[in-house]
């Protein structure tokens, strides 16, 4: 209903007068000198070759406290046999599979730090543009016995046409030692500007990395979880990926996070995970930033 001194009106159109570009996530953050040379080479290698290494991304500390606080999590992830319902999938996902952990902030608070980290932030802002957000929060850790994937394309789901900029920018955090018998990612080197499928016997360079490191490729590369033929050695990783923030994310955290959890993290990461108005009006309501909309209507 309209107040009769016709303000709330008024109110409306002051609204949509004060739309305004959200900040980006990045704003504020500095690195040094060493740091911001890192994050360019990340920038200038995912472009040219679809993938880059960053070493030391997480500090001694920050990996062990990753470690301690993911083992529950960790203990949800294993093998599954893929023979049966997925035998025949064309991507070639044969045999004994891992089970991924998803929606990961519903569940745990132990990577909160790590998705807001500005290296990773400022890396994915070079590969995506300023208009980015999380996607889907995964932890993946082919255990022992876990065949290869078959090669795949994270973006595949977008049906545009290729080459294309990047929609899609995938990381995986190395928690253990990534190496070939372990199950360390396979990656076809250039052929995130490809048009065509690759063959499933290209050849591919393995994203060997000592535990805390962070692999980030493109998400049209093709890419494949190696196989884990060692004895003893899991392979755990965090995989975030991100994408544009006008394209819909793969998990769908307003539902998956209840609403008490999201209420509770810091705001960098509500707007990471979606929560936030984008390209002036998509993400809104009423024509307001998410996150204010829920602080004018909460109590009500
Ligand atoms: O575990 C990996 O190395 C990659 C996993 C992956 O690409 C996927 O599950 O789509």
């Amino acid at each position: 209903m309209s107040k009769k001194d016709g303000s709330d009106v008024v109110d409306f159109i002051e609204r949509v007068n004060s739309l305004k570009p959200p900040r980006p996530l990045t704003d504020g953050l500095e690195l040094d000198q060493p740091d911001s040379v890192r994050v360019k080479t990340a920038i200038q290698e995912v472009d040219r070759q679809g993938y880059s290494i960053l070493r030391d991304f997480l500090s001694e500390q920050e990996l062990s406290d990753v470690r301690d606080r993911m083992a529950p999590i960790f203990e949800l992830t294993g093998n599954r046999n893929a023979k049966d319902s997925r035998g025949s999938h064309r991507k070639g996902y044969y045999g004994v599979q891992t089970v991924h952990v998803h929606n990961l902030f519903a569940k745990t608070r132990a990577v909160d730090d790590v998705a807001t980290n500005p290296l990773l932030l400022l890396i994915i802002e070079g590969v995506l543009g300023p208009l980015f957000q999380l996607s889907v929060a995964t932890a993946m850790c082919p255990d022992p016995g876990v065949d290869p994937q078959g090669f795949h394309q994270d973006d595949g789901h977008y049906p545009l046409p290729r080459p294309r900029p990047p929609f899609i920018a995938n990381t995986l955090i190395a928690i253990d030692d990534f190496t070939e018998s372990n199950g360390a990612t396979r990656l076809v080197p250039g052929s995130h500007r490809w048009t065509h499928p690759v063959n499933q016997d290209e050849e591919f360079v393995i994203a060997e990395m000592p535990a805390g490191s962070l692999l980030v490729f493109d998400g049209a590369l093709w890419h494949a979880g190696g196989g884990n033929s060692s004895d003893d050695k899991r392979r755990r990783s965090i995989n975030f990926n991100f994408n544009l923030s006008w394209l819909r994310q793969q998990e769908n955290q307003y539902v998956g996070i209840p609403r008490h959890v999201w209420l509770s993290l810091p705001e960098k990461l509500q707007r990471l995970l979606g929560f936030q108005k984008v390209n002036f009006l998509y993400g809104s309501v009423d024509y307001t930033d998410p996150l204010v909309y829920f602080k004018e209507h909460s109590d009500s």
